[in-house]
């Protein structure tokens, strides 16, 4: 039987302990300062990968901002796995960050280990992809570009900018990605008018420089001539599928057009080359936007929120290229 003074010592003990576990040694002021006590915020990022130079101009710009904000961000690259995002995101929840941010690589697959920092009262910001959830109220809001207007713009410049006749190759992003269901989508709610614009073979390059190349040498062996258009989900895919059309003898921009989604600088300077005919902007700053929401939400001022919250963007062609490609910021 422990003597009367242990049986204190053991009751402060235990009362410690507790106030500990569950954290509320550790309780979070909800005034918009960025710190909590002494400490700073720190946010968990859970990025997609770095599959191209869009997500390297995102991802720069998501620590540019936490840094300007005077936020901790702990950076967890997905290396373009679903799974290697959902351990990120347990482990942030583990270690009670303040917010987590997450770009979903894919759109389904998140509503368990949202569930689990929803359990932690962890805010959860989704950014620049979309998820699809049963519950909503698992992320307080989305910062991102409307890729299915991305899909409809690049339409549309196609049916402005050709006799209203082609022949078409897609190539795709990430299956399962927000951006790739979109610009799917829109680019065909656009041309279904347009009988005389034939999507001919439609394949993903993942996103990806290299496997765009290696997917349009494979559709130009299968179709050759027919190939009139190419209609890429992103700009590294286009840039890949140029040096396959010139590897295969053909002038890209005059033979083959080529029309893109993102508004790297490696577009701007394709077309300024004349080779890319035309790039619809996404624009991957969107660090200051999160970082501003995070604020809001640690100050406690979400309520108002709205849940989508788009970015706009330009559409960009060679006729401008020489003119805009010094002011591009990524
Ligand atoms: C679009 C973004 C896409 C870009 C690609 O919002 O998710 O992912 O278009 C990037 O370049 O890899």
């Amino acid at each position: 039987m422990p003597r009367s003074s242990d049986s204190f010592a053991l009751f402060a003990l235990m009362g410690l302990s507790c106030l500990m576990a569950s954290g509320c040694a550790d309780s979070k002021p909800s005034d918009s300062s960025n710190n909590v006590g002494d400490r700073k915020y720190t946010i968990g990022f859970v990025q997609t990968g770095s599959e191209s130079d869009w997500r390297k101009a995102h991802s720069d710009s998501v620590r540019q901002a936490a840094e300007d904000a005077g936020y901790e961000l702990k950076f967890a690259d997905g290396q373009g796995k679903q799974e290697n995002q959902i351990k990120a995101l347990s482990s942030f929840v583990a270690q009670r960050v303040d917010a987590i941010i997450l770009s979903p690589l894919v759109e389904t697959g998140w509503d368990n280990v949202l569930e689990k920092a929803a359990q932690r009262n962890i805010p959860v910001l989704i950014l620049d992809r979309q998820v699809e959830v049963e519950d909503e109220s698992l992320f307080v809001t989305y910062i991102g570009a409307d890729t299915y207007n991305e899909g409809r713009l690049a339409a549309e410049w196609l049916i402005k900018n050709t006799d209203g006749k082609a022949k078409v190759v897609e190539l795709q992003g990430t299956p399962g990605a927000s951006p790739t269901l979109n610009r799917y989508k829109g680019f065909r709610d656009v041309i279904k008018d347009h009988p005389s614009i034939e999507i001919i073979a439609s394949q993903s390059g993942d996103f990806r420089l290299s496997k765009g190349k290696e997917v349009m040498e494979a559709l130009l062996k299968t179709h050759g001539d027919d190939v009139e258009v190419v209609y890429a989900h992103n700009d590294d895919m286009a840039i890949g599928a140029i040096q396959a059309i010139e590897d295969a003898g053909k002038k890209p921009g005059d033979d083959i057009v080529l029309v893109s989604i993102d508004g790297v600088k490696a577009a701007f300077e394709s077309m300024v080359e004349g080779k890319l005919n035309c790039t619809v902007e996404c624009n991957p700053l969107q660090g200051p936007m999160a970082m501003e929401a995070v604020a809001k939400i640690l100050a406690g001022e979400a309520e108002d929120m709205s849940k989508r919250q788009m970015i706009k963007d330009e559409v960009y062609d060679r006729s401008v290229a020489k003119d805009i490609i010094d002011s591009r910021k990524y």
